[in-house]
C-alpha cells in the first residue's frame, strides 16, 4: 500500500486515541516542575508526545517501537547493498509499518519523480559567500524551496478543513525530502569540487545517488550513507531541532519554514554540530602524539584534559545514560569494512578509557559515547574530509524524521504550542507564598 493510503487506514484510530486521551484524561497530571527544571533547560519534564521514536535512557533509541538492531535487520535493502534502503525507513516511520521491499523502492521512486531542485535555489547558493558555512547554506536552500509549499499554496487559497492539512503536508514533506541528496550534493561540490554539477542516477537510491554525486563510487561507502542516513533520522520529539520544527509548524508554518528553523538548532555546537568537533579533537590527539598513542599515554592525556574541566566531545547525552546504541552500529561497521583504520583504532581506545575516567571525575550524568564520537571517523575514512560539512550529512539525515513529526503534529490536529514565561519576581513571590502556607500549617 502507498504511503499516503497506509496513513489514512491509520488515521482514525490515532486520532480516536489522543481525543480519547484528552477528553477523558484531560485533567491526569503527568509531571511537577521544579524551578531547578525551568533553568536547566526544561530538562526531563514531558511537552510531547510522539509515536515517531522514543529513547529510552537505558536503550536508546527505538523507531515506531523498533530497536537500531530490529531496524537494520528488518527493513529492505537494495539488490547491490547490505544496509537498508533509506526509502524504507522513512515509510516506516511515516505509517509506522516495516514495509515490503515494493513499499521501500515505491518511497524511492516518488523521490526520484520529486527530485528537481527549482533554477532560483542554485542562485541563492551560488550568491553567498565562499566562506558560508554549509549548514547556513543549507538552510537557507530549504527556505527558498519554500517556493514550492503546497501547503502554504492551498492555505491561501483557501483549504480551511483542518483535518485535511496533514495530505499537503505529507506532500511537501514528499518533495523536500526528495530534493536532499541532490541539495546537499550540491552545496559539497559549491564549497569543495569547484562548483561542479553531477546528475543524480536514475538506477540508484536516495543514498547511494548522494555518494555518487559527491563523487564517492565505492560501494561501501553508499553502504555507510544508507546506515548514517538510517540512524540519524530521529531522536523522539523534543530534541533541539525536532521541537524548534514542531514549534514553527504548530503555527501552520509549512515543512520548508519548519524544517529551515530545524537545521538552524542542528547547527549549534552542542547538538549537531559536535560530530565535527568530535573528529577535530580525535586529529588533535593523534598530532599532539606523531601517531596513535600507547593506551598509557592516552589515559595521561584524557585525564589531564578533564582536570582542565574541558568537555570532551563526542560523551555525555541528556536523555541517554548508556552507550548510544547508533555509536554501537558505527562502531560494527567500521569493524567491518576499516578495521585498521588509526582514527577508528583512536577512537576505540578513548571509548576503553574515557567512560571510566568521566565516572571517577563525577560531574557527567552519561559518561558513554553518543553518535557523535565516531561519525566523522567513518567519513573521514571515505575521503569525506570537510568537516564543516559532516552537519549537512546529519542534517539531511534528520528531515526524514522532522517532516514526519510535522506531518503526525496536523494529522492529529496540534494546535499552536505556547507555554508560559514568569519573571523572577512572580516565581520569587511563588516561593514566598508556599513558604509562608507552611509555615501556617506548622509545615
Ligand atoms: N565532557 C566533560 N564534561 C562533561 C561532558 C563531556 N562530554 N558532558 C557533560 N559534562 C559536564 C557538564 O559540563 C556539566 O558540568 P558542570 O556541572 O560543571 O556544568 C556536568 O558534566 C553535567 O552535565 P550533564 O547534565 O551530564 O550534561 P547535559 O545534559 O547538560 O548536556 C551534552 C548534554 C550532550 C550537551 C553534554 O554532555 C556535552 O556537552 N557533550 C559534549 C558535546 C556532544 O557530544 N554533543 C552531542 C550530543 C548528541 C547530540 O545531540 N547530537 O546531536
Amino acid at each position: 500500500m502507498n504511503v499516503k493510503d497506509r496513513i489514512r487506514s491509520k488515521l482514525p484510530e490515532w486520532r480516536e486515541r489522543t481525543a480519547r486521551l484528552v477528553h477523558d484524561h484531560g485533567s491526569f497530571k503527568v509531571a511537577d516542575v521544579t524551578v531547578e527544571q525551568i533553568f536547566g533547560g526544561i530538562r526531563g519534564v514531558p511537552i510531547q508526545v510522539s509515536d515517531i521514536s522514543y529513547v529510552d535512557p537505558m536503550e536508546g533509541i527505538r523507531f515506531r517501537g523498533y530497536s537500531i538492531p530490529e531496524v537494520l535487520k528488518l527493513l529492505p535493502r537494495p539488490e547491490t547493498g547490505q544496509y537498508p534502503l533509506v526509502g524504507g525507513l522513512y515509510y516506516l516511520l511515516m505509517t509506522g509499518e516495516v514495509p515490503t521491499q515494493e513499499e521501500a523502492e515505491d518511497i524511492e521512486v516518488e523521490w526520484k519523480v520529486r527530485s528537481n531542485l527549482p533554477d532560483h535555489v542554485f542562485q541563492v547558493l551560488k550568491a553567498m559567500p565562499r566562506y558560508t558555512h554549509p549548514m547556513t547554506l543549507f538552510s537557507q536552500a530549504i527556505l527558498a524551496l519554500q517556493t514550492e509549499s503546497i501547503f502554504a499554496r492551498r492555505y491561501y487559497y483557501g483549504i480551511h478543513n483542518k483535518a485535511d492539512y496533514w495530505e499537503a503536508f505529507l506532500q511537501d514533506s514528499l518533495n523536500l525530502t526528495a530534493k536532499l541528496p541532490v541539495l546537499a550534493a550540491n552545496i559539497y561540490n559549491l564549497k569543495y569540487r569547484d562548483g561542479i554539477y553531477v546528475n543524480p542516477e536514475p538506477n540508484r537510491d536516495w543514498a547511494s545517488n548522494f555518494a555518487h554525486m559527491i563523487g564517492k563510487e565505492e560501494p561501501d561507502y553508499a553502504d555507510l550513507c544508507r546506515l548514517f542516513f538510517v540512524l540519524h533520522s530521529d531522536h523522539e520529539g523534543a530534541n533541539v531541532s525536532a521541537h524548534a520544527s514542531h514549534l514553527v509548524g504548530s503555527a501552520l508554518a509549512d515543512v520548508y519554514l519548519s524544517c529551515s528553523a530545524g537545521m538552524n538548532g542542528l547547527a549549534g555546537p552542542l547538538h549537531g554540530l559536535a560530530n565535527q568537533e568530535c573528529l577535530r579533537w580525535l586529529l588533535k590527539i593523534r598530532e599532539h602524539f606523531g601517531r596513535v598513542p600507547r593506551r598509557d599515554e592516552l589515559q595521561v592525556y584524557l585525564e589531564s584534559a578533564l582536570g582542565k574541566n574541558e568537555i570532551i566531545p563526542g560523551y555525555g547525552h541528556a536523555v541517554l545514560r548508556v552507550t548510544d546504541p547508533r555509536f554501537t552500529a558505527q562502531a560494527e561497521f567500521a569493524q567491518r569494512f576499516m578495521p585498521e583504520d588509526e582514527i577508528f583504532r583512536l577512537a576505540m581506545l578513548v571509548f576503553d578509557i574515557l567512560p571510566s575516567l568521566l565516572i571517577q571525575q563525577g560531574k557527567v550524568k552519561n559518561p558513554y559515547p553518543n553518535v557523535d564520537a565516531i561519525n566523522g571517523t567513518l567519513q573521514y575514512h571515505y575521503g569525506v574530509k570537510e568537516f564543516d560539512f559532516y552537519t549537512v550529512l546529519f542534517g539531511l539525515s534528520r528531515i526524514l524524521g522532522l517532516t514526519t513529526h510535522i506531518t503526525w503534529s496536523r494529522i492529529l490536529g496540534k494546535p499552536i504550542e505556547r507555554p508560559k514565561s514568569l519573571t523572577t519576581k512572580i516565581l520569587e513571590e511563588m516561593i514566598d507564598r508556599e513558604a509562608v502556607n507552611l509555615a501556617k500549617e506548622g509545615k
